[in-house]
């Protein structure tokens, strides 16, 4: 069978097996009861981590950020998002069907919301309107390429939510991605949000499992939110064992992703077929233009060993990751020079 150099995803990853044996040896109890001392001490982490008061343990990030959507709204009401972000694009209408609001979606640049856009359209009180209740932003922004958000531009719509009296929630499925890269700390972005999502499966390597945090109130209620939706989990010690690992070991590494992210679309821009904002790669994203048939270029690279994604005709995606070595980028890099 091909082994295949997989950069679909960070996602992919495999647990490795000091990873594996954590798993192995985590003690566990019944969450549903509050009793998993790996969960409980999960949770506990990621509250010093954020700052925030408290924290729950969820599925994925698509449950973390449904829920914090469910929590900050009432039906009938409007969320704030950027066109392009990971909850208008691929969390299934999710807003509409779980928490019945609708969302106004707002075209960024790389990612990033203009904030006098984003108060432009939060609506006045009159009768045909929903109400404005929720701002979403996303860092790093995935189908931007991994970019950053700026923390300016963070704290301007952290001080435009809190005039006006709005919920901020921030996507920050790779937040840790943003900020071994600019050395802001978890609790620095936290501090400027209601509520922060991030995942221990995508660039940290675990296998299973996101966190929400926010303040006590708002985790009691998705506490019962993630159970109407089957998310309560049983001896999920389990899989939060992975994601301790994750945090104590596999943060800092994150570095080394950017830096074979960055080597790969510098030569990949190289190329006639390539069209590359190198700009937008920040972090652990490459997303790039073709001038042919993106689909045919990837089964291309399929047939040679490569995994990587294509969005419509034109579009593709390459993403690194901990199971991506230095090596494999050149080999990546080779396999896009020889098509
Ligand atoms: N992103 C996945 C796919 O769903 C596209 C990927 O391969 O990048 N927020 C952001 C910013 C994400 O990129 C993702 C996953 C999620 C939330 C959802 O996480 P999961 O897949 O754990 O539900």
């Amino acid at each position: 069978m091909m082994k295949y150099i997989d950069l679909r995803s960070d996602t992919v990853t495999k647990p490795s097996k000091a990873m594996r044996e954590a798993i192995a040896s985590a003690e566990v109890g019944d969450d549903v009861w509050g009793d998993d001392p790996t969960v409980n001490k999960l949770q506990e982490k990621c509250r010093e981590l954020t700052g925030k008061p408290a924290a729950l343990f969820v599925t994925s990030g698509c449950m973390a950020n449904q829920l914090a959507i469910k929590c900050h709204t009432n039906p009938a009401e409007e969320i704030i998002a950027e066109w392009d972000s990971h909850i208008i694009k691929y969390e299934v209408a999710g807003p509409s069907f779980i928490s019945g609001v609708q969302v106004m979606p707002l075209k960024g640049i790389r990612g990033v919301m203009d904030v006098n856009e984003v108060e432009g359209h939060i609506r006045p009180d009159w009768y045909h309107y929903p109400k404005t209740s929720l701002i979403c932003i996303e860092n790093t922004h995935n189908r931007a390429g991994g970019t950053i958000y700026p923390l300016d531009e963070i704290k301007k719509i952290s001080n435009l939510a809190k005039e006006r009296n709005l919920n901020l929630h921030l996507d920050g499925a790779r937040i840790f991605n943003a900020s071994v890269e600019t050395g802001i700390s978890i609790k620095e972005y936290s501090s400027l949000v209601d509520s922060i999502s991030f995942c221990f499966s995508k660039g940290l390597g675990a296998p299973i499992g996101s966190i929400l945090c926010g303040d006590v109130d708002f985790i009691t209620k998705a506490h019962k939110f993630r159970k109407i939706l089957g998310g309560g989990m049983r001896q999920a010690g389990i899989i939060a064992a992975g994601a301790l690992y994750a945090l104590e070991n596999n943060v800092e590494r994150l570095k080394e992703d950017h830096k074979n992210a960055r080597h790969f679309a510098e030569e990949i821009s190289k190329l006639p077929y390539v069209e590359i904002d190198l700009d937008s790669v920040q972090t652990n994203i490459v997303i790039f233009k073709t001038k042919n048939n993106a689909s045919v270029i990837r089964e291309n690279l399929e047939k040679k060993g490569l995994l990587v994604t294509n969005d419509g005709v034109d579009k593709m995606r390459a993403v690194f990751h901990l199971d991506i070595n230095s090596d494999q980028t050149e080999q990546a890099i080779e396999m896009f020079e020889s098509i």
